[in-house]
């Protein structure tokens, strides 16, 4: 059994230079062995200071490293596949940034390598499980604390997009989260999307609508609606409302220190998912390497990541015919249930 995982990180951009950072100094058993980035400046400066760690241009050549035994794939979802491919061959443990890829045809293609393989090897990074609040209303759902879940009103509001952030991403890149949420709070598929567009802000990028609602169904009946708003300004807000038979609970409230001084009042909101959910992060990562040195994997599944992507494809149709789309899913296999 592996004693301690070496991890390549792939991707040095935002959140794998987040990650090394946490794998560096806040992660027990596991070390950075390898960063890749095409960018090899980037990748040199990403290892600065962290002993035994080199950096590569070629995703290959650091899974091909003897001093490598398990990967964290942080590049953008449309080079996931062909890295995601190459890791399972190579049958080592796999942290996949959401999304698992950017797409229901290619997620399958995922899907369908693991089960060759035999066994899960592929946790994909929907670190909200990981909050401790998001578990804390799971918990309730699942016990049936306030009788059963009725409707579920998310709102996912972002400061800014960075360049190239174009309009699906606020489905693919953004909502893919709500669409995790919504399965793991409810343990259900997620039936139908629809996505309604009205009045935008001047704020957006040209070619972005924003804000968005989406509008979900899940296969009891559970409705839940997405406020997508990502060219918001104030700050960053991830929240979500619950309605039960029982009663109403609301997570992701920004409860910081609130000061009076000066003859004001207030507090601070959070910048960005960094500040928000570092804590869930780190959650995330020590669970896939808790589980990765017993040979298992502590999170979201290949499945996941397929099923969400298939729930993005529906989402992308419904931006554009503003129907409601049918989520159309493939059996689960049964290394899946
Ligand atoms: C970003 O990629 C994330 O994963 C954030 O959690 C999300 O809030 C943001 O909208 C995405 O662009």
């Amino acid at each position: 059994m592996t004693k301690i995982l070496r991890v390549a990180v792939i991707g040095a951009g935002r959140m794998g230079a987040d990650h090394i950072q946490r794998l560096n100094t806040r992660i027990h058993g596991a070390e950075v062995a390898a960063v890749v980035d095409v960018d090899l400046t980037r990748a040199q400066a990403a290892i600065e200071g962290i002993p035994g760690a080199i950096a590569l241009a070629d995703a290959e050549e650091a899974l091909n490293n003897g001093d490598v035994n398990a990967v964290l794939i942080a590049t953008p979802g449309f080079l996931h596949e062909d890295i995601l491919l190459k890791a399972i061959a190579k049958d080592i443990p796999i942290l996949c940034e959401k999304p698992l890829t950017p797409d229901a045809g290619s997620s399958w293609k995922i899907v369908e390598a693991e089960q060759k393989l035999g066994r899960k090897r592929i946790q994909v990074g929907f670190m909200r499980r990981f909050d401790a609040e998001y578990a804390a209303l799971g918990k309730i759902i699942r016990d049936s604390e306030l009788g059963e879940l009725l409707m579920l009103h998310h709102q996912h509001r972002n400061p800014t997009t960075p360049a190239g952030f174009t309009n699906e991403m606020l489905i693919n890149d953004s909502v893919v989260h709500e669409f995790d949420a919504i399965r793991y709070f409810t343990g259900e598929e997620i039936t139908s999307v629809q996505v309604r567009l009205g009045k935008a802000t001047r704020n957006a990028p040209a070619g972005q609508h924003d804000p968005q609602h989406v509008l979900i169904e899940t296969a009891s009946g559970v409705l839940a609606d997405v406020e997508i708003y990502v060219n918001a300004k104030f700050g960053y807000e991830v929240a979500t409302q619950a309605s039960f038979e029982d009663g109403i609970v609301s997570i992701g409230a920004d409860t910081g220190p609130y000061t009076r001084s000066n003859g004001r009042w207030g507090g601070e909101v959070t910048p960005g998912f960094e500040e928000r959910f570092g804590a869930a992060y780190d959650a995330e990562i020590q669970s896939w390497v808790d589980a990765a040195l017993r040979d298992e994997i502590g999170g979201p599944t290949a499945w996941d990541g397929y099923a969400t992507a298939a729930c993005c494809e529906a989402g992308v149709e419904a931006q554009k015919n503003g129907e409601k789309v049918a989520v159309k899913l493939n059996a689960k296999p049964a290394l899946y249930r």
